[in-house]
C-alpha cells in the first residue's frame, strides 16, 4: 500500500511543533523530546545487535549475556546523557545508573528537568523481550539554581512523561496534560509516526500483571487483592515495566508490583519509572498508587527510592488498594 501525502500519519516533530508552538508551559519542550527520540533510535540499534553479541561475538567486549546487559545498560544511561546535555533545554538530569545529580547547565535556556531509566527490563535484553526506556520531565522554575537537591520534584510537578518501548515495533509514548500520544518509528525514513492519537486506557479492564512468584511473600489483604485479580483477568506479565505497562495502557489492565514484610517499599523506583508512568496513566484516564497515597503526590526524600506500584485502570486500582487496605 503507497500512503499520499495526505493520508501520511503526522511525524513526532510535525505534532509537537502543531501541538505547542506558542504554549510558554511547554517552551523548548520539543526539543527534549525530539532529543529522546534521537537516544532511542540509537538504543533501538544497539538493542536489535545485543541478540546477535552472544551469537557471533560481535566485539571481544560483549560477548557474554551479562556483559551485554551492562554494556548496553552503560550505552543507554550515555547515550541519553548525551543528547538530552546537547538539547541545551536541560538543566539536570537524575538516571538510574548514575549515582548522583548530573548538572549540565543553569542558563535561562535550560529550562527542564529530566529523571529516566535509560533502560528498563535489561534482564531482558539477552532473551529477545521487549525492554524500553522511561522519561519523567519537570519544568526548572525561573531562576532557580540547579543543585544535588534539584532532582526531588514530586510526580505532579512533571510537565511531561515519555517511554519508549523496543518491541516487534519501537513505539514512543508522550504525555503532557491530557494528552497522550503514540508515534512508532518508521525504519525507512527513521522518523516516529503518529500512530495511536490520543491513547485513552480503555473502559474494560482485561488483563493483570504481576509477579506471580512473590505471591507467598504478600501479605494476607495483598494476596486477598491478587487472589481477586486471578479470578477477573487474565495473567500477562512480560517482566519489563514499560512493556507491561504499554500493553495495558493499549488494551486495559492493571500492573502491580507490591511491598512485601520483606521489601515494604517494593523494588521499583519513584522517580523514572513510577512517577512517569504514573503521570501517562493519569492522563489516558487511568490511576497509580502506592496503596497508600496517589503515587504522583508523594514527596521523594531520596534519588533513588522505591515504592510500592499499582497502576492501569482507575476502577481496578482503587478496588485493589480498597483490598490491600483492609476492606
Ligand atoms: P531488570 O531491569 O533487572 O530486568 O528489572 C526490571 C524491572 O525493574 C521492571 O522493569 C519489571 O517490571 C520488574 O523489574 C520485574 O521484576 P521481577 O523480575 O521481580 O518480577
Amino acid at each position: 500500500m503507497t500512503l499520499t501525502e495526505s493520508s501520511k500519519p503526522k511525524t513526532l516533530s510535525a505534532y509537537m511543533s502543531d501541538a505547542w508552538n506558542g504554549n510558554s508551559r511547554y517552551e523548548g519542550l520539543d526539543v527534549v523530546i525530539a532529543a529522546i527520540a534521537d537516544g532511542a533510535q540509537q538504543i533501538q540499534e544497539k538493542v536489535q545487535l545485543a541478540s546477535l553479541a552472544g551469537v557471533i561475538g560481535v566485539t571481544g567486549e560483549i560477548n557474554v549475556q551479562g556483559e551485554i546487559v551492562q554494556y548496553l545498560d552503560t550505552a543507554a544511561s550515555d547515550a541519553f546523557v548525551d543528547v538530552l546535555s546537547k538539547s541545551g533545554r536541560v538543566a539536570a538530569i537524575g538516571c538510574e545508573e548514575i549515582e548522583g545529580t548530573v548538572i549540565v547547565g543553569d542558563s535561562a535556556r535550560h529550562n527542564y528537568i529530566v529523571q529516566m531509566d535509560p533502560l528498563d527490563g535489561s534482564s531482558n535484553i539477552d532473551v529477545a523481550i521487549s525492554i524500553g526506556s522511561i522519561f519523567g520531565i519537570w519544568r526548572r522554575g525561573e531562576g532557580e539554581a540547579v543543585t544535588d537537591d534539584s532532582l526531588l520534584r514530586p510526580g505532579n510537578e512533571q510537565v511531561a512523561a515519555v517511554y519508549v518501548v523496543y518491541g516487534s515495533s519501537t513505539v514512543l509514548v508522550a504525555a503532557v496534560e491530557n494528552s497522550v500520544q503514540g508515534f512508532t518509528l518508521e525504519p525507512t525514513t527513521r522518523e516516529f509516526a503518529l500512530t495511536h492519537p490520543d491513547l485513552r486506557i480503555p473502559e474494560k479492564c482485561s488483563c493483570y500483571s504481576t509477579n506471580e512468584g512473590n505471591f507467598k511473600k504478600l501479605d494476607e489483604p495483598t494476596q486477598k487483592a491478587v487472589k481477586k485479580l486471578r479470578d477477573s483477568y487474565s495473567l500477562r506479565y512480560v517482566g519489563s515495566l514499560v512493556a507491561d505497562f504499554h500493553r495495558n495502557l493499549l488494551k486495559g489492565g492493571i500492573f502491580l508490583y507490591p511491598g512485601d514484610p520483606g521489601s515494604p517499599d517494593g523494588k521499583l523506583r519513584l522517580m523514572y519509572e513510577a512517577n512517569p508512568l504514573g503521570f501517562v496513566a493519569e492522563q489516558a484516564g487511568g490511576a497509580v498508587s502506592s496503596g497508600k497515597q496517589r503515587i504522583l503526590d508523594i514527596q521523594p526524600e531520596k534519588l533513588h527510592q522505591r515504592t510500592p506500584l499499582i497502576i492501569g485502570n482507575k476502577d481496578v486500582v482503587e478496588q485493589t488498594v480498597a483490598i490491600i487496605n483492609g476492606a
